[in-house]
């Protein structure tokens, strides 16, 4: 991102004087996909590509958007921010996030804002979580909140959760919030408890496939596996008490699973209980180099994620399989919410070529699709940058 040319762009919007620039990265999940709103494990890392506001103060009672993404521009009353944009524009994750500040006693200013973002939309790489932070980290340097990364975390949530309308986990803006360049984290998403675990890939590297087979969240089935995970939990309640289906492993859902009696619901529980046991699994692989060994819990992530989720697809069925039959690929898996979207996989340098060649060969000769691929480098969580 040219954050010079950006910064022209905002005068040229705005008019001259004093600016601030603010930054948050999207993320990659390695393993641990639909658990973290399970109270799971989740082991996502941030990323280098993220989303940019300039902005600043601007003394009136109204908040004036632009981005360099989208067209729209739009201007808001502060006294109208918790009201939802009508066409369910990209300005309603940061009117969201605002709406919190309000809703914590916070006298939202008028401002000027031009956003500018280099992840791709709607594909599974927490383009909304991004915004949604890069704000929260404005507002909160703008409104002397004092606000922690973490409790920012909590308000993204509550405005993609309250405003958006996506019953989402705290993964993306957790991600995004407390990412640090070269780790991964290892969070419990019912505790909070994490781990930044240094991310050594040695020959190795991360890429990201996007499918570029858009998904909207909202739209999408998201919600719905959240309602089933419920029905899960109830069920086994009828036998155990708990609160979460990470509040059980895989052994004790053998005995609990005949308390599941609808199979889709049962299929649902399993992958969330064994996609958990994953992540416990994954991370000493990644601690002691085995990466081998970690790639092949991703391939098991993803197969999971297809037949007992079904949050795949065919786009991310073949973008996976064609991944794993290049000599050089140890792991391939879809990651995000699905449905579209991403894939990670891991791939030795010397065929990290030949992997986006012939991927992207086959994976248009069977969608009719042209994929983008990402080298992956992670980088540090939401902060102001100037
Ligand atoms: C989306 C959600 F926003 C996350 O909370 C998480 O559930 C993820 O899908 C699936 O692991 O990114």
């Amino acid at each position: 991102m040219d954050i010079n040319q950006l910064k022209q762009q905002f005068i040229g919007l705005y008019g001259d004087g004093e600016l601030q620039v603010f930054f948050s990265p999207g993320r990659v999940n390695l393993i641990g996909e639909h658990t973290d709103y399970n109270g799971g494990y989740v082991f996502p890392c941030a990323l280098s590509f993220g989303t940019y506001i300039v902005s600043r103060l601007n003394g009136s009672d109204e908040i004036r958007f632009a981005s360099t993404n989208f067209d729209l521009k739009v201007n808001v009353k502060t006294e109208k921010i918790s009201q939802k944009h009508p066409d369910g524009a990209w300005v309603n994750y940061p009117l969201g996030v605002m709406k919190e500040f309000a809703d914590k006693g916070v006298r939202v200013a008028g401002m000027d804002i031009l956003v500018s973002g280099n992840i791709p939309n709607g594909a599974g790489l927490s383009s909304s979580a991004s915004l949604e932070l890069v704000t929260a980290v404005m507002c909160n340097e703008y409104f002397k909140t004092g606000f922690t990364n973490l409790e920012l975390a909590w308000m993204g949530k509550a405005a993609e959760n309250n405003f958006v309308g996506v019953n989402c986990g705290i993964l993306d803006q957790f991600a995004v919030a407390m990412g640090q360049k070269d780790h991964a984290m290892a969070l419990k998403c019912d505790t909070m408890v994490y781990e930044q675990v240094p991310v050594a890939l040695g020959d190795y590297r991360i890429v990201i496939a996007n499918t570029n087979k858009r998904r909207g969240l909202a739209d999408s089935k998201y919600n719905e596996r959240v309602a089933e995970c419920k029905k899960a939990v109830e069920a086994i309640s009828t036998v155990k008490s708990i609160q979460f289906l990470g509040d059980i492993n895989l052994s004790e859902f053998e005995t609990l699973q005949a308390s599941i009696h609808d199979q889709t619901v049962l299929r649902r529980a399993r992958h969330v209980i064994s996609e958990n046991q994953r992540v416990v699994d994954a991370i000493p692989h990644l601690k002691a180099g085995d990466l081998k060994a970690f790639g092949q819990l991703m391939n098991l992530s993803h197969d999971s994620l297809a037949a007992d989720y079904e949050v795949t697809g065919v786009e991310l069925d073949a973008m996976v399989s064609l991944a794993r039959s290049v000599e050089g690929v140890i792991g391939s898996r879809m990651t995000g919410a699905g449905f579209g979207g991403c894939t990670v996989s891991l791939v030795h340098k010397d065929a990290v070529e030949r992997f986006m060649k012939e991927v992207a060969a086959g994976y248009t000769a069977k969608t009719g699709l042209v994929p983008d691929f990402y080298v992956a480098e992670t980088g540090d969580g939401a902060r102001r940058l100037m």
